[in-house]
């Protein structure tokens, strides 16, 4: 009889007591994410056959890119478990321009808690059979329960985040979670259809050679990012770096955290703010880093402090090895100038100038 494996579901109960809010409802949350994940598992695996889910739709999502079927498919899952199932009073996502608030049909309670999601992450390279991903977000309402939720519930600091984690499609399916007690991997077995805990209290090295940036937007870099990136090229015997991009955050992120490394997404002169999105892809992702001993900033500040503007917002991100991400500061420290102002983007976006 070989090793046996704790499941999620029972991994799940056995840690409820870690939260102090414990009721069971968070349990609830996390299951209805790990039925949605089997369900995407299932057509994320068959997305070369079935046609019905290849290719692009003739929609955009809000983003303008054009809406993969995979992306509404997955999108469309993940609301409908979090729904049915009421465990959420409200969710965000990257495919929707606006909240979506969960009525209770009984009248009962409504939860407490939100979801913030980014369904299918690294969706472009679902068509040329490249890993993707499912990165969320869980927050507990601010507002009175009972009372419909607003925007407010889901423009939280990342340090409030009471669970985060991400599911990457790849050779295997895996889904990664932290409620702020340590990171956890569990591994689908898919002729069973139970995920399994393969990979127990995950951490970041603090040092590795791995550096994740699309160099392709080398000339649009902030000067510090060159620096950095230069520094990491220059070939100095004890410290040989390779470049290692997927073009999917969750199996970069994946990676990095096993073997140690960084993925940079930078502002550039094309995207001022860079391209990730603060709440459902920097803040999660930040989340998890911190729990397994590494480090998130935006190339200045933590991640998880910066107070939101917009459901939207993008962010600059370095993630990874704490000692890679302090390295790559002190070259970004150079450049202050390169520094977002969230209190003055915060006050514009208040003061509804454009
Ligand atoms: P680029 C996917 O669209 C994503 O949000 C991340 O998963 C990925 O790391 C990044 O964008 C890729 O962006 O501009 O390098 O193609």
């Amino acid at each position: 009889m070989g090793k046996s494996y704790q499941t999620l579901g029972e991994f799940i109960i056995d840690n409820q007591g870690d939260f102090k809010y414990s009721t069971g409802e968070l349990s609830r949350l996390l299951s209805s994410i790990r039925l949605a994940t089997k369900i995407v598992n299932q057509q994320v695996n068959k997305n070369g056959l079935v046609e019905d889910i290849l290719g692009d739709m003739d929609e955009e999502n809000i983003q303008g890119e054009k809406q993969k079927k995979l992306d509404v498919f997955a999108n469309e899952t993940f609301i409908k478990a979090l729904t049915q199932r009421e465990v959420v009073c409200g969710i965000a996502s990257e495919e929707n321009e606006f909240f979506i608030p969960v009525e209770s049909k009984h009248n009962s309670h409504l939860s407490k808690y939100v979801v913030l999601i980014d369904p299918l992450d690294g969706s472009s390279n679902a068509d040329v059979n490249v890993t993707v991903g499912t990165i969320f977000s869980i927050y507990r309402r601010v507002t009175p329960e009972g009372t419909p939720v607003t925007l407010e519930d889901f423009l939280q600091p990342g340090n409030k985040q009471v669970a985060a984690g991400y599911v990457v499609y790849g050779l295997s399916t895996m889904l990664v979670y932290t409620t702020g007690h340590g990171v956890n991997g569990f591994t689908l077995d898919p002729a069973l259809g139970i995920f399994y805990l393969s990979h127990p209290n995950m951490t970041y090295p603090k040092d590795g050679h791995i550096y994740s940036v699309n160099e392709g937007n080398y000339v649009h870099f902030p000067q510090g990012v060159k620096d950095y990136i230069k520094y990491c090229q220059k070939s100095e015997d004890d410290r040989p770096y390779t470049s290692r991009y997927i073009g999917s955050l969750v199996s970069d992120f994946h990676r990095n955290m096993l073997k140690g490394g960084i993925y940079i997404y930078p502002s550039g002169t094309t995207s001022p703010y860079g391209k990730l999105r603060l709440l459902y892809e920097c803040n999660p992702m930040g989340f998890l880093a911190e729990q397994a001993g590494g480090m998130a900033t935006d190339g200045y500040q933590r991640i998880l402090d910066i107070d939101p503007s917009d459901l939207h917002q993008r962010v600059p991100f370095f993630c990874g090895s704490e000692n890679m991400v302090k390295k790559a500061h002190e070259f970004m420290s150079k450049y202050p100038d390169d520094q977002i102002d969230y209190d003055e983007l915060k006050r514009i976006k208040l003061s509804g100038e454009k």
